[in-house]
């Protein structure tokens, strides 16, 4: 029974010492290092591992991603019992809800609009808002979303959620599926993306959604570039309908030196650095995982390929 790793070098190196350590009779094999019988790989860890290498273990059980999200896997195309399971994890679940802080506070207090009023010269003064007076509302109540929620809670914003699901998170206003999106959009000042990326959220941060909010609402997408459509969000930045943006996914990845986000006055861009799996506090979880298996018990993370997350 192998657990084949396909990915960077360093991260493999560190999982590999965990496996020896904690798993040894699990040898941890590194695509293109180490020499593999194909028959024995029942585990595999990668990001978007191409159809056809997959295709070469006929006993692959378990496909860990080694991201949180799966949208990049030929969810439709591996064999149907091959289980997929993401990656949840604390180094990746913290990044998060610090970036999803930053973004709130940074559009909280007007950051993009003061940072081009300096550039330009301008002394322009606007009298501060607390964030009782802001309310914030997360699109995903997952891992990431409820821990997003959690960082933002001390600081005083009026949260809301919006999940397929039902969810009852204490001091947070929850709305459930495409009935409770209407109210739940209606309500938002700074709208934070944490879904994952499915043909039913595929363009959702687009001008329907846009002119359901309050007028001069903020948007946050940490989630996947194709959540946003870009001409929706630069028409209604350019109407006032929104105020500002802060993104840190967009399609394509990386953008074109051309693209217009990178010089619009009311975005802030960062390079899909919001959060990413640590290396040491992942190789505990994906080791957690593989027990959890061989021991008969549900993975933590297991994806409903059906669903697509
Ligand atoms: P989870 O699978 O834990 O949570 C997904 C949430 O989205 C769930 O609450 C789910 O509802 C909700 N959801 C899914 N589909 C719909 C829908 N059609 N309508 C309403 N709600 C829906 O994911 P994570 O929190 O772990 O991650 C979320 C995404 O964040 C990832 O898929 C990835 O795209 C992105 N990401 C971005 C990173 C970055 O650096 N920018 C890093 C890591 C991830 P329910 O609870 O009812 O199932
Ligand atoms: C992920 C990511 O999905 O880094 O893990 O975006």
């Amino acid at each position: 029974m192998t657990m084949l790793y396909h990915g960077p070098e360093a991260r493999g190196t560190v999982w590999a010492e965990v496996f020896a350590r904690r798993l040894p009779d699990v040898p941890f094999c590194q695509w293109g290092h180490d020499t593999v019988n194909p028959v024995t790989v029942r585990f595999m860890a990668a990001w978007n591992p191409a159809p056809d290498m997959v295709a070469q273990f006929p006993n692959l059980e378990v496909l860990f991603c080694v991201g949180a999200g799966v949208d990049q896997l030929p969810l439709h195309s591996l064999p149907p019992q091959v289980r997929v399971v993401r990656m949840i994890e604390p180094g990746l679940t913290i990044a998060m809800a610090e970036y999803v802080a930053t973004a709130a506070l940074v559009l909280h207090r007007d950051l993009p609009h003061f940072v081009s009023e300096q550039r330009a010269g301008r002394w322009s003064y606007a009298p501060p808002r607390l964030a009782s007076e802001r309310r914030v509302g997360v699109m995903g109540l997952g891992a990431l979303g409820k821990a997003a929620l959690d960082m933002l809670k001390p600081m005083g914003f009026a949260l809301s959620g919006w999940s397929r699901s039902a969810h009852d998170i204490g001091g947070v206003e929850c709305f459930v599926g495409a009935d409770g999106f209407d109210a739940f959009i209606a309500q938002v000042d700074i709208l934070v993306c944490l879904l994952p990326l499915t043909p039913e959220t595929h363009g959702i941060l687009c001008r329907k959604t846009f002119e359901k909010m309050p007028r001069g609402a903020a948007v946050i997408n940490a989630g996947r570039g194709r959540h946003l459509v870009t001409d929706d969000l630069i028409a209604a930045l350019g109407s006032g309908q929104l105020r500002a943006a802060m993104l840190d996914v967009t399609d394509p990845e990386p953008l074109p030196a051309e693209h217009p986000f990178y010089s619009h006055p009311a975005i802030f861009l960062t390079p899909h650095v919001a959060a990413e799996t640590r290396a040491d506090t992942a190789g505990e979880v994906l080791t957690d995982n593989v027990e959890r298996i061989l021991s008969g018990r549900a993975p933590l993370g297991e994806v409903d390929r059906s669903r697509g997350y």
